[in-house]
């Protein structure tokens, strides 16, 4: 199988597992992906981190072999498959983490911007390089860089088809973390500390913050007022304010 998904306790993990060809995303690992974040959404876990087989690359993008013998699909169709599989993680009640080791170039690029957070190794480079071979991103990647990293980097980053180290990376608000040592550590490290609160206050959260980047301030504020009052009304809130007066850690149940 080139993905495979494991339980690792509280964390769902998917590996992308092609390493001989980098872990490049043919259209049938695309499907494969989109099924895989499916299963997540039915699994008792509290995040998903993702992550590529080998010690070369995360995911150097679309299979470029497969895209140049323009298979059965055309290229609206292609882009569209991958953007509504990476759009899968938006669905998901748990947040996803991508652990970025080597090459993260164009769709490995891409999924990675999808997930809620991004750790990288030093060793990893980020690339939108799709103008080199003619094409522009298609799988989400024009409108999340600009998203992470503000619009007159994102427009140099994908005009140029550059490499963007992991210090960089860091440096931009691409990746969350540069970390040293063992990625999947501090994947299991990072989910550990959101992975004790509400799923449904999380979610809420994150439905809050990636507003922010397609309204107004004024619509982007009812949808807080909305999303905050909505958790105010669960249990959880109630047993997170009870837990402080009382001096305890909270037990959320996740309603
Ligand atoms: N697709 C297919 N095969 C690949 C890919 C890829 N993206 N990347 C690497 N491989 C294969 C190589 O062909 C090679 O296979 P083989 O041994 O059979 O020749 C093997 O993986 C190892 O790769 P290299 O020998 O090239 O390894 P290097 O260490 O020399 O170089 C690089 C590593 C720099 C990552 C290099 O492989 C590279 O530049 N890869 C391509 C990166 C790239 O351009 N990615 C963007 C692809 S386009 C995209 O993702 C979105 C397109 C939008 C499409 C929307 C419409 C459908």
């Amino acid at each position: 199988m080139a993905v495979d998904l494991t339980q690792d306790g509280e964390l769902a993990v998917l590996t992308l597992n092609r390493p001989e060809a980098l872990n490049a995303l043919s259209f049938q690992i695309l499907r494969d992906i989109g099924e895989a974040f499916d299963k997540v959404a039915h699994m008792d876990v509290r995040a998903l981190l993702i992550t590529g087989a080998g010690d070369k690359a995360f995911c150097a993008g679309a299979d470029i072999k497969e895209l140049r013998n323009r298979p059965l699909m055309d290229q609206k169709t292609g882009a569209e498959l991958g953007q509504s599989v990476f759009a899968k993680l938006d669905r998901l009640p748990v947040a996803s983490v991508a652990l970025v080791g080597g090459y993260a170039f164009g769709g490995g690029s891409e999924l990675a911007m999808a997930c809620t957070f991004r750790l990288a190794a030093p060793n990893a480079v980020f690339g939108l390089p799709e103008v080199k071979l003619g094409l522009i991103p298609g799988y989400g990647g024009t409108q999340r860089l600009p998203r992470l990293v503000g619009q007159g980097r994102a427009l140099e980053i994908i005009k140029t088809g550059r490499n963007v180290r992991a210090e960089e990376a860091e440096r931009i608000g691409l990746v969350n973390a540069v970390v040293e040592g063992d990625l999947m550590q501090a994947g299991r490290e990072i989910a550990g500390k959101f992975t004790r609160y509400s799923l449904p206050v999380l979610d809420f959260a994150r439905r809050a913050v990636t507003r922010a980047g397609d309204t107004t301030l004024e619509a982007g504020l009812e949808i807080e007022a909305d999303l905050s009052t909505l958790a105010y009304r669960l249990t959880d809130a109630e047993e997170g304010m009870a837990a402080f007066e009382e001096k305890r850690k909270a037990e959320f149940k996740d309603g």
